[in-house]
């Protein structure tokens, strides 16, 4: 087991769009268990493996209350089922310390395969659908912030670089 490194807006890197995974076999279920560990211990409720330089289109979640119910998502595919869309204060552990409200599609369904490589449907309420929604923008090279405004998005830019370079 090992935890793995988050990389921080604006980090280049973040962009990079991942490619699908061809082969759900032991290399791919130990990068699984490195994203839980280093999902559970930031903490947060969901991570791409984008976000730990890792560029393969893989996602972990976890929106149980006790931090027991791990989820995987492997190259999954999603559907927008209406237009209703659901706003939620959105935050990222590539943006430590902002959260800004995001609106999305409220009813989606999602297609992937699990850590054996078995496909499965899904079609999640609430947090969960807001989770899956922002873990594929990760897989894409998108982050939360392309969703907001660009006054916004650049002065989260500024704060972050600035905090960075006095970290170095
Ligand atoms: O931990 C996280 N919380 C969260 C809250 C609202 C909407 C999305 C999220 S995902 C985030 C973890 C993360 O950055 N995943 O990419
Ligand atoms: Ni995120």
């Amino acid at each position: 087991m090992a935890l793995l490194n988050i990389l921080q807006f604006p980090d280049p890197r973040l962009r990079i769009k991942a490619k699908p995974v061809t082969q759900v076999g032991d290399r791919v279920r130990e990068i699984i268990r490195d994203m839980l560990e280093t999902m559970y211990a930031a903490p947060g409720v969901g991570l791409a493996a984008t976000q730990v330089n890792i560029h393969e289109r893989i996602i972990v979640i976890d929106v149980s209350e006790n931090h027991d119910q791990p989820m995987v998502f492997i190259n999954p595919l999603i559907d927008t089922l209406d237009a209703n869309l659901y706003s939620y204060d959105e935050g990222c552990l590539s943006v430590p310390g902002f959260y800004e409200s995001v609106e999305r599609p409220e009813h989606v369904i999602v297609r992937a395969l699990d850590e054996n490589g078995q496909s499965f449907e899904l079609q999640p309420q609430g947090l969960l659908a807001v989770c899956i929604q922002h873990e594929i923008d990760h897989l894409n090279g998108k982050l939360f912030v392309d969703h907001i405004s660009a006054l916004k998005r650049n002065r989260i830019r500024a704060k972050l670089e600035k905090q960075q370079k006095s970290r170095l």
